[in-house]
This record gives C-alpha cells, structure tokens and sequence, in this order.
C-alpha cells in the first residue's frame, strides 16, 4: 500500500476539559496542554486529535459549536490555540483537529436566523418540518433519547435533532450550507491544522422522506437503516475531499455509526478520494443487547476477534484501518476488555496496549489510557455530567426501572467514564485543577497517576512508551500483513504480522487464568520475545493471566 505519515503515526486523543487546567476554574484549557507537550512528545506519539474545542454553549461539551472559526474562551481563546499549534509543529506533532459538521448549535448565527420565519434566507440551513398529525413528523429518536424533532413556537414547525435539542442537524442538500463548510475546513486547512475527525459523518446525507423506523426502540438498525449511510453520502465527502482536502497534506479520519462491514470500504477506497479512515464501532457496540447500551450483554472472546480479522481481510490493499479501544464515548477501556481489579490491572491494560500498537491500523490511544485510568463509580446521579448519561437515566425513570440497579449499568456505561479528569499525581484533584473540578477526580488517582508510573520502569506507561518505540522502528508492524491464528479460541486472541523477511508473533492471552498455546498452529518455537507484559520466564507454551508476548522471526 502507498506509504504515509498517517499510515505510520500514532495519535492521541485529547479530551480538553479534563486534561490540564491551568487557571484554577476546574476545566481543562488549551495551556494546560501546552504544559503538557513535552510529556506527550515523550510518548512517542506523532498525532493529536483534539476534541472540539470551537465556541459553545456545551450543552455536550463542545460538540455544539455556535462558531466554528472562533475557539472558546473557556479554552483560552484563539491566542493559546495559536500557540499550541506552533508549541505542537516545533516538536514534531501534528495536529487533527475535530470537526462537528452533522449539526451545530442552535446558538449558531444561522439557527437563530433559520428559526425566525419560515420565509428567512437560513431556513433552508436545517430541517424543519410540519406535524404529522398533530405530533412529530416521523418517529425517530434521538441518540440521547426522546424524539429527534423538536416543535419550534415561532413557527410551529419541528426541526430535527439526531442529538440534543440544542444540536440542529445541518441541511446539507442545501448548496449553500455545503459552500459555508468548504470554507470552515478551507479556514483551519490554512491555519495549519493536519486533519481532522469528523463527527458523525456518516449521519450527514439524509433520507428526504424520513420514513418511520419499524421499531424506534431497535436502536441500532435505525441507525444503520435510516440515520447513516444517506442517498448522497459519497457525493458530498467526493466534493469536499475535491474542493478543499485533497489541496492540503492532511489526514481525515470519519466517526461513522451506522458503519459496517457492508459499506465501510465505500469511505476509505484509496481510489475514491473521500476519507482516509473512518472508525466503525462494531467492536465498540459490541456488548449492547436488545434494549441498547444499557442492556449490555456478555462478549465472547472469538466475537471481539472477528470485527479485528473481517475488517483487516475488507480493508486490505484497499484502504486503511483505526484501531482504537476507547475514547471520550466510551467506558475505559482496561475496566472494559481488560481487568481493572488490582491483580490484573497493570497487564491487562498492557495487554491492550499490545493490541493496539501491534494491529494494521493507524493506533489511536485515548487520554489516561497509557496509565490505565479506570472506570469510576460515582454514588448517584447527581454526580454525572453526560447528557447521554442523564438523558438515559430519566427514561428509565419513565420505564419504571428499579434505579438501584440502573446506576450500576450507568458505572458500567456512563460515557462520563471516560471523562474524569486526567490523573497526573497523588496531589489535589490529581494535579489536574486547583479549582474545582468540573466533573470529579476517580478516587483511584493516589495509585494510578503519571507522576507515580514515570518512576518505575514496569509501569503501563513505560510499556506504552516501550511498545511505541517498537512499532516506530518497525514497519511491518504498520504495513506487514495480518492473519489470525485461532479464531475459534475462547481466551487466546494470536496473531501474526509479516513482511518480506521477517515476521511477528502476538500472543494476549484475555484470562485471568493460565492457557496453554500447544493447541494454536504458530511458528512459535523460531521466535524469540521481543517484549512482554510479565519480567520473567517467559514460556511460549503457557501464558500467565492476561500475559502478552511479541515475538519476532526472520522468514
Ligand atoms: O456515545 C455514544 C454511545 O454512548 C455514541 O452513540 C455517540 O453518540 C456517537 O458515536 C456519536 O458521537 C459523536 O457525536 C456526538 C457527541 O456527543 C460525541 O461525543 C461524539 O463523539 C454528537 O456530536
């Protein structure tokens, strides 16, 4: 495959509110980043994928941008963006920045035009629609519950909202709102930013006659079916790739629920000149049963394996993978695929690392994740701040849930998991605020925090540091190919990487308990470790719970 910077770097995403604060109001800002770069070059790590971090009223955290060419004040304004662009291009990192064009705020300029007549020049900028008998004009559901159309009392027309009622989706069948984008990405192409992740993107193209859903509460296939994957998808990402992307060295990277292995491919083909990459969510839905996220059901390890091998053997030669565990949306991921008990936490989150580092795909590693931050289980819902999270706690309500039970699904689920600030030190607020933290610190920060891992050599955060420098110095890890070795098999996931010469061997064994790898068909005994999770003995024949080997060998 063509070789490119994007291909090889590894990214890390930032979630801005929960990094660094340096003015003491308790949210994260773009100095404490700044801070911060010289320990995230430290890493290895090449890119960073900045969440929003635009003008906005936060009705979900910047994901509501009310001016997409200004960066909030809260953030430090477009002074600290300036510097953080520079401080990032002086030491070699490039920056993605995200991009929210599926919706913008209703506080944007163009909403509050678009909402005051029918008649107004910006009308056409959303959906606005008449009641269908009295009621919404088709029954889809929001991504934070209820309908997705909101009756608008100016006009008494709905508008529609696939997520708050403070994200209006954006019109994109209108020329003009696809003109003003162009010019939004053209402004950041010119300030130097190197790619963006693009929200939602598969949502942007929709379905004119807004057909009912069978069954609004199958959630999933509504999305699939009716939300993503629209009639002119591919032409719009097409223009915009033609009139503005494909004139700048960047990369673009497309959030796509509704995604699969059916259409995937359609926008990553190298030769279609849309997207780089996109990240499909199959493993990430995964545990979600009938009733959704939460009605999490059991995953069998040979599951999780199959989106990694049919999503490798579908991209192959063809277009290029993310892999990525986790993110601001998610729960962590140690707490997740891995074990955040204390006996296995540090190799489980290993392990993962592993995985990550070692798959074909660009690597994406979330904030807090080279620690093996966790999940956190705050006492009640007064302490949560995600508005999916709440949104899905008051339908619960309306079920007539037991609630005792429902907060721990929320523990389990709550993207705000992922959210809790960045645990730096064993200090106040984990060195993260002086002020009070917007969403509060995981108690668990005394042990789990940066300070403490730098010091000791068998930390996570050396691991990652270590796994880092072995995929940047070699590239079969990025462009070798890729096979899986024991599909079938319930605790091992082993797999192989080679190139012209030389191959990998990635042995993760996902238990808590011993497994032997006598049963798995693998040049094993040739190879010799390369790095493990585990100091010592290490027996290719039985692996410890969650011990990870890379093994290489020449061909
Ligand atoms: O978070 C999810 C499940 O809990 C997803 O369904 C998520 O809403 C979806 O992947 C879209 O996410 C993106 O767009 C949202 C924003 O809230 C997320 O933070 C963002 O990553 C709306 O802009």
């Amino acid at each position: 495959m063509k070789k490119s910077w994007w291909k090889e770097g590894i990214v890390y995403q930032i979630y801005p509110r929960s990094y660094k604060d340096t003015s003491g109001n308790g949210i994260g800002d773009i100095y404490g980043i700044i801070e911060k770069l010289d320990y995230i070059k430290s890493l290895g790590v090449d890119i960073i994928w900045l969440c929003p971090v635009y003008e906005s009223p936060n009705d979900d955290n910047g994901y509501d941008i009310s001016n997409y060419r200004a960066i909030s004040e809260d953030f430090g304004g477009s002074d600290a963006f300036d510097k953080l662009l520079e401080g990032m291009h002086d030491r070699g990192l490039k920056l993605v920045m995200d991009l929210v064009l599926n919706h913008s705020s209703d506080e944007h300029e163009w909403f509050k035009e678009s909402r005051k007549s029918k008649d107004n020049p910006y009308r056409d900028y959303y959906f606005w629609k008449p009641a269908k008998n009295d009621k919404e004009p088709n029954n889809w559901v929001s991504f934070f519950s209820g309908s997705a159309w909101l009756k608008d009392d100016i006009t008494e027309e709905y508008f529609l909202h696939l997520f708050t009622k403070k994200q209006p989706d954006l019109n994109w069948e209108n020329p003009k709102v696809r003109e003003e984008i162009h010019d939004i990405v053209e402004f950041w192409c010119k300030k130097g930013v190197d790619g963006f992740r693009m929200d939602v993107i598969s949502l942007i193209s929709k379905q004119l006659d807004f057909p009912d859903t069978e069954d609004p509460k199958d959630y999933g296939r509504a999305i699939k079916n009716y939300y993503a994957n629209g009639p002119r998808i591919h032409e719009y990402l097409n223009e915009l790739n033609k009139k503005v992307l494909s004139k700048y060295d960047i990369m673009t990277v497309g959030e796509g629920p509704g995604i699969d292995l059916s259409n995937g491919l359609d926008y990553v083909h190298e030769d279609r000149d849309e997207l780089n990459m996109i990240f499909h969510f199959d493993h990430m839905f995964i545990d979600n049963g009938a009733g959704g996220k939460y009605d999490p059901i059991d995953v069998p390890l040979p599951k999780f394996k199959k989106v990694f091998n049919d999503w490798d053997e579908k991209l192959k030669g063809k277009g290029w993978g993310s892999i990525f565990l986790g993110n601001h949306d998610f729960s962590r991921m140690v707490s997740r695929f891995g074990n955040d008990n204390a006996e296995h936490h540090s190799n489980s989150a290993k392990l993962l690392a592993m995985l990550l580092l070692t798959m074909r795909g660009t690597t994406y590693i979330y904030q807090g994740d080279e620690i093996g931050m966790t999940n956190v289980a705050y006492p009640t819902i007064d302490y949560y701040n995600d508005v999916e999270t709440l949104g899905s706690w008051n339908e619960a309500i309306k079920r007539g849930e037991n609630m005792a039970e429902f907060i721990k699904l929320v523990h389990k689920q709550s993207r705000d998991n992922a959210r809790t600030p960045m645990q730096w030190n064993n200090k106040i607020n984990s060195g993260f605020s002086e002020g009070k933290p917007w969403l509060n610190v995981n108690q668990n920060y005394d042990n789990i925090n940066v300070e403490r891992q730098q010091e000791d050599p068998s930390s996570i955060l050396n691991f990652y540091r270590k796994m880092i420098a072995i995929r940047k110095a070699n590239n079969v890890l990025v462009y070798g190919d890729y096979l899986c070795l024991n599909e079938a098999d319930e605790n091992l996931f082993v797999y192989k990487r080679w190139g012209n010469s030389d191959s990998y061997i990635v042995l993760l064994n996902f238990s808590n308990e011993t497994q032997t790898t006598e049963h798995v068909d693998a040049d094993i005994k040739a190879s010799h470790l390369v790095i493990s999770n585990y100091n010592n003995n290490h027996s290719f024949n039985n692996l410890r719970p969650w011990e990870a080997q890379l093994r290489h060998y020449l061909i």
